[in-house]
């Protein structure tokens, strides 16, 4: 076992310990191994945070936006000449494959050098007025301090989808990444300074969120929240910032959903539902854990499933020939199984799986055998709650209306994909998900960074990250009135 990593906050431009000193670990979930000793902040660290984060406010929003965008650009740069090194980082604190923790930190790359163009965009607009010699326009405006608190399933990529839009923005950060990814958080924070961000502008404050997370949101200084977490947390997240009528962003999950037709080509909807449901082992928002089958093709779609299933390769990370590593925490593990236990209770079929794995060097992690239930029906639990786990549960549908509404019948709206060949199929899907992406022809997962990413009904409550849909939430609007005429005109009344 190698020395652990020192995972430090960094406030107002300095990496520091925990005022208490005190410290948490962090731990490979695929051995065990305590990767990084990580501060084991109090409010009294979120408190210092946000006041340097509200100086260092004063000059970033008077920084040219173009300037903003370089310095994440160039962190996009430095990520990208890591990028090797700190997707076997992530491997090591998060458990994905190899091949996807470098997506991963590619997502963030992506990010970078989409926002960065955001500093010469960021557009406003101007427009007509009903008065003459008056100008109107409505121009953006950062919005302040903010909280950031990110999940541990993209340790990257999700932190840049927050930090680099609301940096390019103008706006200045307390960022609190989840418990189990503070290492990855770390080199994030360290890209940026490199990149010559100002001190005090982004602050790292690890640790809890009953602690940690709890000062943030009711912090008085802090005027928006983004998180992406648990549907619970996200409710007590916009309860407690609602009353102090912060500006919240939340993403709170799915029940994705793929729709395979009778006229599907099936090889690639195989593909795509291995993919979307194994892939991370089930642990993304975006993953897919139910398939709506046309009834039809049912045993067709179940038998090739099934094979592929019981051929995915457990183990860790690392090794180039493993396709499903580790979930993230022994709790993850047993939660997991508990709904599996649920399901066969409820009387859906068990085919694959359906037990941790702890088969040799397996028993050192936590790790959970890819699982496909069959005969669901869409009012078990396993069909309605997210599991985040390598667990997927197939539907009967009676063509295509069936399969829309069953679909729709969960409360989350995040993501869903349809397989056909039939256009009009197709577009009536388009129209009818209740998501906030639609697949056609591909799994429930794979958003690019430069379209809105997010979902309807439980899975948020109604913004969108990544495109143009961040600057959106990163800044307020503000309409500007030039009035040239030299005489008083009252708008409504003088026209
Ligand atoms: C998530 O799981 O919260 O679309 C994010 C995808 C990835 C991001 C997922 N680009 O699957």
């Amino acid at each position: 076992m190698s020395t652990p990593y020192r995972v430090q906050n960094y406030i107002g431009g300095i990496w520091q310990d925990s005022a208490s000193g005190k410290t948490t670990e962090d731990l490979n979930p695929a051995s065990g191994e305590v990767l990084a000793l990580v501060p084991d902040s109090a409010a009294a660290d979120v408190d210092q945070a946000v006041a340097a984060a509200a100086l260092a406010y004063q000059s970033w929003r008077l920084t040219p936006p173009p300037k903003r965008g370089e310095i994440v650009a160039r962190a996009g740069q430095i990520l990208a000449r890591r990028k090797e090194e700190l997707a076997r980082m992530m491997t090591r604190e998060m458990g994905k494959v190899l091949e996807e923790a470098k997506g991963d930190v590619q997502e963030g790359i992506d990010m970078a050098a989409y926002m960065s163009g955001e500093g010469r965009r960021s557009f406003g607009y101007t427009t007509t007025s009903e008065l003459p010699d008056k100008f109107a326009m409505a121009i953006r405006d950062p919005i302040g301090v903010g909280a950031l608190i990110t999940p541990w399933n993209f340790p990257m990529a999700i932190p840049t989808w927050k930090t680099f839009p609301a940096l390019v923005a103008g706006n200045t950060l307390v960022f609190k990444p989840a418990t189990d990814t503070p290492l990855l958080a770390m080199e994030l924070v360290r890209a940026l300074e490199e990149a010559g961000l100002p001190k005090g502008v982004l602050n790292l404050v690890c640790g809890s969120g009953g602690t940690v997370g709890e000062r943030l949101i009711s912090h008085p200084q802090i005027q928006f929240i983004s998180f992406t977490g648990s549907g619970e947390v996200g409710r007590h997240v916009a309860s407690v910032g609602g009353e102090g009528l912060k500006r919240i962003s939340l993403e709170l999950g799915g029940k994705n959903a793929v729709i395979v037709m009778d006229d599907a080509n099936l090889d690639l909807a195989v593909d795509g539902i291995i993919w979307s449901a194994y892939g991370t082992a089930g642990q993304r928002c975006t993953a897919c854990s139910r398939v709506i089958v046309d009834r039809p093709i049912h045993h067709q779609l179940v038998e090739r499933l099934v094979g592929r299933v019981r051929a995915l390769n457990l183990g860790d990370g690392l090794d180039p020939a493993v396709q499903v590593g580790p979930v993230i925490s022994r709790t993850a593990r047993d939660r997991i199984h508990g709904y599996v236990e649920v399901g066969v209770q409820e009387g859906a079929r068990l085919i694959a799986g359906g037990d941790v794995a702890e088969d040799g060097a397996l028993a050192r992690g936590h790790f959970y055998q890819p699982t496909l239930f069959d005969q669901v029906t869409p009012d078990m639990r396993i069909a309605k709650e997210e599991i985040f786990g390598p667990v997927l549960s197939v539907i009967e549908a009676d063509g295509l209306e069936d399969a829309l509404t069953k679909a729709n019948s969960v409360a989350y709206g995040l993501s869903a994909s349809i397989f056909s060949q039939d256009v009009n199929r197709v577009f009536r899907a388009v129209r009818d998900l209740a998501t906030g992406i639609v697949y056609v022809n591909a799994g429930t997962t794979g958003a690019e960074i430069h379209l809105p990413f997010g979902g309807q009904k439980g899975t948020g409550n109604g913004h969108r990250e990544a495109g143009t849909a961040a600057i959106d939430f990163f800044t307020e609007w503000k309409a500007v009135y030039v009035d040239y005429s030299g005489r008083l005109q009252r708008a409504q009344i003088d026209t």
